[in-house]
């Protein structure tokens, strides 16, 4: 093997150990039920101030059975989040792989304080053990508090999944081939 393409080759390595890095996902609102106003806002890209009114820039619903599906840029063994949410309700967060069957992935109640009505929004940071499957799907669902909820802004990180996107997988061996070339070419002087 030449020296050309062993360090292609060790490049190419490179790339793949950073890929494991965790990464923050792009996250789409792609669902709520009919309770729900203003869902798109819950994954806008903007995060309202601490203690925002509970209905200003945010997601919002009544009572209990009311959920906002989020779908994730790519699949992703998660390990944390960073969640704006009305500070004086439950909130209880689901993960899925296929947005059919939705398991728990964490549940929010730090801050939980029914004293206060309506309230307003906090931004938390949460973390836990990275998850074994690689998920796209996400839903949030409030458990309990005073029945008036919101969300301002969810995001998502963890390890993008093993297997290459078409996308970058198609780059990747057009990469290959490239460096193939260049290296028969510079044999072949
Ligand atoms: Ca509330
Ligand atoms: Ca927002």
């Amino acid at each position: 093997m030449s020296i050309q393409v062993k360090s292609a080759v060790a490049i190419g390595l490179l790339g793949l150990a950073a890929a494991a890095q965790a990464t923050t996902a792009g996250v789409t609102v792609t669902g709520n039920t009919a309770g729900v106003t203003n869902a798109a806002f819950a994954a806008d890209g903007f995060t309202p101030a601490d203690f925002t009114d509970w209905q200003t820039n945010a997601g919002w619903w009544n009572g209990f059975g009311e959920t906002i599906t989020f779908k994730l840029d790519q699949s992703y063994h998660l390990s944390s989040a960073t969640v704006t949410l009305d500070w004086n309700d439950v909130y209880r967060f689901y993960a899925s792989t296929d947005g059919v069957s939705y398991t728990t992935l964490f549940t929010v109640s730090g801050l939980f304080d029914q004293s206060t009505v309506n309230s307003g929004q906090v931004t938390l940071p949460v973390t836990f053990a990275q998850t074994a499957l690689a998920y796209q799907y996400v839903r949030v669902q409030a458990l309990y508090g005073d029945g008036f909820n919101s969300v301002g802004e969810v995001s998502f990180s963890g390890t993008a999944a093993a297997v290459p996107e078409p996308t970058s997988l198609a780059l990747m061996l057009g990469g290959i081939g490239i460096v193939g070339f260049v290296a028969r070419r510079r044999i072949g002087r």
